[in-house]
């Protein structure tokens, strides 16, 4: 039976005849997991074809390490040959707030929901690592623990396990915590009786496809990542295509649209691990303070957050789409500034950024005491005033 740990009973200390089950419920609560259970790595059958043709159909972009790790993603047992059980653990990081209120904010940045303060990757990481150790030292068998890097499809085998179904936004729903769990799985050789999988509760609902900003669903349940905000804000590391610089609206790290759309989120809880709850200078940060972040300063302020991942220059090319969308010509002087800067990534959503913020003839002055020779850069410049081809 999968154990939703908010809602049972946690017990303080073990039972005197515990089943290796009730120890791992037990640990599971200790290490501050929501839920919990179990799945065998057979249990995910019609993943592997639909993993193959998201890759097929190019819908995972630039990330290569989809493809190259298709056959161990798609199947436990091609990972790890030896495992027999799958135990799926879920974190509950459930915002104090509806994080869309943000998005009207437009001199504010958004940050989505997961990364406003510590990295779930080390915090769930660090959890998970302790408790196989105490299923191995009681089973004597193998065990390894998976968080969102490794190659292994951790939404079907929740989805598998009970925790939650896969909605169609494509991501694991819960009937207690909405839209947001972080995922993480000990893979072991023990034998560990499964739960009974999770049915689909979506029904004839479609806000979270409705909701979506840049039309990323090409059907229900599919996501083509290339048009997702979270993919060309963290993990493309070009430029954001033209077509999605709108859309992207003042989201500078990720997006929760879909995810917020859910009405299962009505059930949803605040956060009770106090490394998931927001920040409070990275609840709504003003874009003026984050386009001024030097490289030491953009370490410095997301030390410990997962946005450092993505360095300092492609946050600040998301941070001068948002200012390019904010309509606030109180940042053209920091955007201006940008133009100098030693990323050409920067540079070049500086120059779409001050296309936006100021009339075409004071584009043009700029534009004639610039003297770039970066072509990508150059390529916005002549995007942004195509009358002047002459910017070679
Ligand atoms: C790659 C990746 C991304 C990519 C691609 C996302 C995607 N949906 O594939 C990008 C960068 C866009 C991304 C974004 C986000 N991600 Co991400 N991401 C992953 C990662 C590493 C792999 C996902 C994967 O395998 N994709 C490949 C596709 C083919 O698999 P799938 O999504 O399971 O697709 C299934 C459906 O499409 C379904 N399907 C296909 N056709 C049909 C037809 C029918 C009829 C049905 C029923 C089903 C169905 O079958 C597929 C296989 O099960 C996982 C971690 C992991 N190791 O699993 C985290 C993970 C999915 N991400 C996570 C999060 C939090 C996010 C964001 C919310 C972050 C943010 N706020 O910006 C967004 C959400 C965007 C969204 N709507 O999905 C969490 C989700 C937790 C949860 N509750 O589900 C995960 C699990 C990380 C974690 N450990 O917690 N992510
Ligand atoms: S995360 Fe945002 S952009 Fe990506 S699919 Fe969801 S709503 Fe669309
Ligand atoms: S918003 Fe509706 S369709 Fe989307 S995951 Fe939630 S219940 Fe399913």
């Amino acid at each position: 039976m999968r154990t939703s740990i908010s809602s049972a009973a946690k017990p303080e200390r073990p039972a005197r005849r515990e089943t290796l089950r009730q120890m791992i419920d037990r640990e599971a609560a200790r290490a501050g997991f929501e839920a919990v259970a179990v799945t065998r790595p057979d249990s995910i059958p019609l993943a592997p074809e639909r993993l193959r043709q998201f890759v097929a159909e190019r819908f995972h972009g630039s990330m290569e390490w989809m493809e190259e790790t298709l056959e161990r993603r798609a199947d436990p047992r091609v990972l790890w040959p030896e495992v027999r059980s799958v135990i799926v653990l879920a974190m509950n990081y459930g915002p104090d707030h509806d994080p869309r209120d943000l998005l009207a904010k437009r001199e504010r940045g958004a940050i989505s929901v997961y990364a406003r303060n510590r990295d779930y990757h080390d915090i769930v990481k660090g959890r998970l690592k302790e408790m196989a150790g105490r299923i191995a030292s009681r089973t004597g068998e193998d065990v390894k623990v998976f968080v969102d890097t490794a190659p292994v499809m951790e939404k079907p085998l929740a989805e598998a396990a009970g925790i939650g179904w896969q909605g169609k936004h494509t991501n694991l729903v819960s009937r207690e915590f909405g839209s947001w769990l972080f995922l993480g799985s000990i893979f072991t050789t023990a034998e560990i009786e499964p739960d009974e999988a999770e049915i689909d509760h979506c029904g004839s609902c479609r806000a979270c496809l409705d909701a979506c900003p840049t039309a990323a669903f090409p059907a229900p349940y599919r996501l083509d990542a290339r048009r997702c905000i979270s993919y060309l804000t963290i993990e493309n590391k070009g430029p954001i295509p033209l077509e999605f610089r709108e859309a992207v609206g003042n989201r500078v790290y990720g997006c929760d649209d879909c995810l917020a759309a859910c009405p299962w989120n009505k059930f949803a809880r605040v956060a009770s691990e106090a490394k998931l709850i927001a920040r409070n200078d990275l609840r709504e940060p003003r874009l003026a303070d984050l386009l001024d972040l030097d490289d030491a300063a953009f370490r410095a302020l997301f030390s410990g957050s997962p946005v450092k991942r993505i360095g300092r220059d492609r946050f600040l090319r998301n941070v001068l789409v948002a200012a390019g969308n904010s309509g606030d010509a109180a940042l053209v002087p920091r955007c201006q500034a940008l133009l100098d800067d030693a990323s050409p990534l920067v540079r070049g959503a500086a120059v779409w950024a001050l296309s936006r913020l100021l009339p075409g003839p004071e584009l043009g002055e700029l534009a004639s005491n610039f003297h770039e020779t970066d072509a990508s850069v150059l390529a916005e410049w002549r995007a942004a005033m195509p009358e002047k081809a002459a910017i070679a």
